[in-house]
């Protein structure tokens, strides 16, 4: 027999309980080197996990053989984050094992909770860009399709955030700290990657003028490959992330003791690279290291690719046909650079030639039009860290500015617009620009986002290539973010219409009938009910405050910023605790206020809203006269392990962004296929889930993105009017400006209060206020019929299918890379 399938025969592919159980024990023994009497809880997660990654890796490896086999054409999603959070139950669930590994450990007297919860979540990401690489790559495995995911191994995380004295205080996040059981580390996989040096220009055989890049400084790239387990177990895909290595290339004859030491520490400094993840959110800072890191995974993925590439072919032309690379934003725009400088100086290809087989293989999606978020990169700096690529960004644009029409037209100004090169004040390259003229496809994440792409940052872009621009509305994982993390109204939802939901979500509006459905209903509730409780738990575990079960759970989750507005949700907090304690007489509907979020450690405003949110929530939690009508906690640390308790017990959630400036929001889809009515604007997403789940199922306020757009140019408007109209307004903007929630500091909310006022009120906290307090007062008017509430939130669920994020692949599959999905032969039987 092919030595290659020995390991099917032996008891690592066994799926059963016994087999698991034995295999824990091996594990546990040989691998973690534990007695079973002396392991912890984090030794049984390894033992866990690597018994799991058992299972997995025959059919990785005939997954990828068959990849080869058809050499059938790969995505490759580049991502600077991948916000994958915990994997254990992932695996399980996908593998369709959950239930076999509970028993299994129950055996051994180990509860599945406890080994679940001893794994660190994997926070390689700051918010929506990189969670939804994570649940592309879920999509992309389920359906069968050979992507690939392409990243940076940071080995410090997000930050965890914790509040002191009700600030965020940032801590370290250590995740690799005890291992990674996930990953393969591949030391022999390794690609050099250069920064700064110079360019040498030489005659190349033919006499052509040729470049190359010398007396650079090199560090390694290193592959650690993660399998990612599509649903059903069939494909097993990989997530590659490249970490920081030194060269070894000392040359020690020339040193003397001091620059020995000097050049030493030198190279160990260069695997800083891939020490730690940004934790900026739509905003950039410029940093040089930041480019580097950049440029690093993005180098070191397309000598991967092309590596892969080149064992099937010999020359480059059908390289669009076999490779789609997909930029997920501008953070591996410089790839477009790279794959030039491969083609055209290392490969010898003409620039046409490469030109067009780089324009044919690359895709760019746009993740906000957040003007402060649009990368531009000081020309200096690339030209000290990437001199080869700054000469190739200026060929690029004096070869298509040449080619425009505004150069026929005269007309300068577009021209300057159009250009890659922004020359007002320092020079600055701008990436989008770069990166949209270096695809053949150009994406907004919602139908709103993509139509506002088309009319404000690339209108003139658009002009220029009318058909480049494309809609790719959002998705979310079903298997996470229904199936794992709400168990309850999963299973309830399978006992009903079968489990085809799980695979093929649109299946999920079979369960439009059951909202007329009494007895439904009832059940609905009792899901709910039970994940409420199971949120109240954890709140109370992490702040101390207890909250009643059968209150509103009104929640926004989500990065702290002012332009998703948790100022416009405090306001109106203020507002009706005001109320409350104006009509104690009065039954009102009990209302816990349910915040969390992290803000990038230099935003100070942002910071400041924290602080805020902290100090209403001890004043309103201490207040005996609203009792248990309101309860106002702010989650610390909110990441994905929180979200998956959180989401599951909202009732209403909280999408609330100035209109226009959220780009698509993915938290409003996981929320609202949770069954939690939305309370939101006309604004990224919540356009479609308005259409979808239908206008009597959502609560919609506030200005529209036209409105707004409108307001902004006649030159604004002046919130000191709109506060003085509105006396619930004032009071409660009052109460923060003269200290009533920070009686120790009376000036600490003045920056806030002035934003709102004298500040103009950029975000249009206060021209929203009184519309969001009406739709407030409906969701809580509606919260007193439960069934009426239930048959809403049953249509809100059965009505999300069309926002899984396999549909969302399928469509870039079909309509951007021209893939196809590939079936793995297993040369034996399925999992399922
Ligand atoms: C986010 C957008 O703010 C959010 O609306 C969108 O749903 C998400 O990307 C995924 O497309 N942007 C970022 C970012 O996370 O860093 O720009």
């Amino acid at each position: 027999m092919d030595a290659r399938y020995k390991s099917r025969d032996i008891e690592r592919r066994s799926l059963d309980v016994d087999g698991l159980k034995r295999s824990f024990l091996e594990w546990l023994v040989y691998s973690v080197g534990k007695d079973a009497r002396a392991a912890t809880r984090r030794d049984w997660f390894h033992t866990v996990a690597l018994a799991v990654r058992d299972r997995v890796v025959d059919r990785w490896m005939d997954t990828t053989r068959s990849y080869y086999q058809e050499d059938a054409k790969r995505v490759y999603y580049l991502s600077l984050e991948f916000l994958i959070g915990r994997l254990l139950t992932n695996s399980l669930s996908n593998l369709g094992i959950v239930d076999e590994c509970r028993q299994a450990l129950d055996r051994l007297g180990l509860s599945m909770e406890d080994v679940v919860d001893a794994e660190p979540d994997a926070a390689l990401g700051n918010g929506g860009l990189g969670r939804l690489a994570a649940c592309f790559l879920d999509s992309m495995a389920s359906q069968g399709l050979p992507g690939y995911g392409y990243g940076i191994r940071y080995e410090f995380g997000l930050f965890e955030q914790r509040f002191e004295n009700g600030w965020q205080v940032e801590y370290p996040e250590q995740w690799l700290q005890f291992g990674n059981p996930w990953e393969f580390a591949r030391p022999e996989v390794l690609y050099p990657v250069q920064f700064y040096g110079r360019v040498e220009e030489f005659r190349d055989s033919v006499g052509d003028r040729a470049y190359r890049w010398v007396d650079a400084d090199r560090v390694l790239a290193m592959a650690y490959d993660t399998p990612v387990v599509g649903y059903g177990g069939d494909t097993i895909n990989t997530l590659r992330l490249w970490s920081a290595r030194a060269t070894r290339d000392f040359n020690f004859g020339h040193f003397n003791d001091g620059a020995y030491m000097k050049a030493v520490e030198q190279k160990i400094l260069s695997e800083n690279l891939s020490r730690v993840l940004y934790p900026n959110d739509a905003t950039e800072t410029g940093k040089e290291l930041r480019l580097k890191q950049e440029y690093f995974f993005t180098s070191a993925s397309l000598q991967d690719i092309l590596r892969r590439y080149l064992q099937h072919h010999t020359t480059f032309e059908n390289l669009p046909n076999k490779a789609a690379i997909q930029l997920n934003d501008t953070h591996p725009a410089i790839g477009i650079a790279e794959l030039m400088r491969l083609l055209v100086d290392q490969h010898a290809l003409r620039w046409d030639d490469a030109w067009e087989i780089t324009r044919a293989t690359f895709a760019y999606t746009n993740h906000t039009l957040l003007p402060e978020a649009l990368e531009a990169w000081p020309v200096r700096m690339i030209e000290r860290v990437l001199p080869r690529h700054m000469q190739i960004i200026y060929e690029i644009n004096a070869k298509f500015l040449n080619r425009t029409k505004a150069r026929a037209d005269g007309d300068n100004a577009r021209l300057s617009r159009l250009s890659l090169i922004d020359e007002r004040g320092e020079r600055r390259v701008r990436m989008g620009n770069l990166a949209f003229l270096g695809s053949h496809k150009v994406n907004g994440v919602s139908a709103l986002h993509t139509e506002l792409m088309k009319q404000t940052v690339f209108a003139d872009f658009h002009e220029e290539f009318p058909d480049r621009i494309n809609n790719k509305t959002n998705g979310i994982t079903p298997r996470r973010w229904l199936k794992q993390a709400n168990p309850a109204l999963s299973e309830l939802i399978t006992t009903r219409i079968g489990e085809g939901w799980i695979s093929d979500l649109s299946q999920i509006a079979a369960l439009r009938d059951k909202a007329d459905d009494v007895v439904f209903r009832e059940e609905f509730r009792r899901a709910k009910r039970k994940n409420k409780k199971r949120l109240a738990a954890y709140i109370a575990r992490q702040t101390g405050e207890e909250v009643l079960v059968d209150s509103i759970f009104d929640v926004q989750v989500k990065r702290m910023h002012e332009y998703k507005r948790q100022l416009l949700n405090v306001l109106h907090t203020i507002a009706l605790y005001n109320e409350m304690r104006d009509n104690p007489t009065v039954s009102w509907v009990p209302v816990t206020k349910v915040f969390a979020g992290k803000a990038a450690p230099s935003y100070h405003m942002a910071k400041l809203i924290i602080k805020l949110i902290n100090d209403v929530a001890k004043v309103v939690n201490h207040d005996p006269s609203v009792h248990d009508n309101l309860k106002v906690v702010l989650l610390p640390n909110y990441n994905v392990t929180a979200a998956e308790i959180i989401i599951p017990a909202a009732d209403l959630s909280e999408q609330i962004s100035t209109a226009g400036m959220e780009a698509s929001g993915t938290g409003n889809m996981k929320l609202a296929l949770n069954g939690a009515l939305t309370i939101g604007t006309l604004d990224g997403a919540n356009v479609e889930i308005r259409e979808h789940v239908g206008p009597d199922n959502i609560f919609i306020f506030g200005m529209t993105a036209e409105e707004v757009n409108d307001l902004r140019a006649s030159g604004g408007f002046n919130p000191r009017e709109v506060i003085a109209s509105n006396p619930s307004l004032k009071r409660a903007l009052d109460m923060i400006s003269t200290g009533a929630f920070s009686p120790d500091d009376r000036n600490r909310y003045h920056p806030i209060v002035q934003a709102l006022t004298d500040g103009g009120d950029h975000f249009l906290v206060t021209a929203d206020f009184a519309d969001y307090c009406r739709a407030q007062e409906a969701a809580m008017h509606l919260y007193r019929d439960p069934e009426e509430w239930t048959r809403k939130a049953i249509l809100n669920t059965a009505n999300m299918g069309w926002f899984s994020s396999d549909r969302t692949v399928n469509e870039y599959a079909g309509e951007v890379w021209d893939v196809h999905p590939v079936h793995p032969n297993h040369d034996g039987e399925g999992f399922r």
